[in-house]
């Protein structure tokens, strides 16, 4: 201060007005706007991220300046493996996280890549309903809250030769995103390889992988007509990814911003849930553009898979114990 008005002693009573007024309104500037980080998974070209931009969007319109939320898309802030980790510790205040993969922190994750449970989207919706509060709980134990949830196509196979029955793919090597995925890997007769989205193309071009169980979406993301000639339709499961805020964060934020972020969350979950149904339809049609064969599954195919599904609902039903049998109860009451 003592420097301030030294330097200013020369000058007019004007220059001094002129200079606090600046700091002032930085100051307010500074206390007014809030910033937070947003990292996300996948890329630009997925429903996903776009469903995170105009989530981001509604907020950043209607906080009147009290909150901005920049969003990070395909793991350029944050990596898919560190983003639970960085909201829950609170080096970003909310993120976005692919449910299953997070399979290994409480059975309620895992459920989310449950094969032949819920492999339409009605049932996904009732599915999603009466695992929810689960959901919220398991979050919760991170001091973490449920936003909202946003579904992937159903999930068929990509491989290089027709599959009629499991035989065909006998010793080959699947690519798993989650732990769910690698046990049904397993079952499958195949040998699981962990590969992220952003290195599928890759992995099938240098054979470290020969087939994968993702959605139509996924293979139009990353022009899979390139590198894979077969897709079977044997809509396995529906997965999620959900964004979720950091509790502690979001209990600072006065009960307006709370709300506007609460109802741009249920907007977008809305969005979500509309796009994926619309994606699972054009973007099986768009890799039938592009020349991939497209096939149903065989009867045979189809009832082994059925099988394995069956499997690992017992052993998942095993592992989740009271709360599980609960969910999968008001799963079928419904
Ligand atoms: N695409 C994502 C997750 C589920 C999906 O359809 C992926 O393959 O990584």
């Amino acid at each position: 201060m003592k420097l301030l008005s030294t330097l200013l002693k020369p000058k007019s009573a004007l220059c001094a007005s002129i200079v606090a007024a600046a700091t002032l309104t930085s100051t307010a500037n500074l206390q007014a706007e809030t910033r937070w980080d947003m990292p996300l998974p996948y890329g630009d070209g997925t429903h996903q991220t776009q469903v995170a931009r105009s989530f981001a969007e509604e907020i950043n319109a209607n906080a009147k300046g009290k909150l901005n939320i920049k969003v990070h898309s395909g793991g350029s802030l944050i990596k898919h493996p560190e983003i639970h980790r960085a909201v829950k510790s609170r080096q970003v205040q909310l993120g976005e996280v692919f449910i299953g993969r997070l399979g290994n922190n409480a059975p309620v994750f895992k459920l989310d890549n449950l094969p032949f449970l819920a492999t339409d989207f009605d049932s996904a919706e009732k599915l999603y309903k009466a695992s929810k509060p689960a959901l919220e709980k398991a979050l919760a134990k991170d001091s973490l809250k449920l936003l909202y949830t946003s579904p992937w196509p159903a999930q068929d196979l990509y491989s290089n030769k027709t599959v009629d029955s499991l035989a065909d793919l006998k010793g080959l090597k699947m690519r798993s995103y989650s732990p769910t995925t690698s046990r049904l890997a397993d079952l499958m007769g195949t040998t699981p390889v962990n590969i992220p989205f952003s290195d599928v193309a890759q992995a099938f071009t240098t054979n470290a992988i020969d087939a994968m169980i993702t959605s139509p979406s996924t293979g139009v993301n990353g022009q899979s007509w390139d590198y894979i000639s077969h897709f079977t339709t044997v809509h396995a499961w529906i997965p999620k990814n959900m964004v979720f805020v950091n509790n502690k964060v979001f209990k600072r934020l006065d009960k307006d911003l709370q709300q506007v972020i609460l109802t741009a969350a249920a907007n977008a979950e809305k969005k979500g849930w509309a796009l994926g149904r619309k994606l699972a339809v054009e973007h099986t049609d768009m890799l039938k553009e592009k020349g991939m064969k497209v096939a149903e599954p065989t009867e045979k195919l189809q009832s082994e898979l059925r099988t394995i599904g069956d499997t690992m609902l017992t052993e998942w039903l095993d592992e989740a114990g009271n709360d599980g049998k609960k969910i999968i109860e008001a799963y079928n009451a419904q």
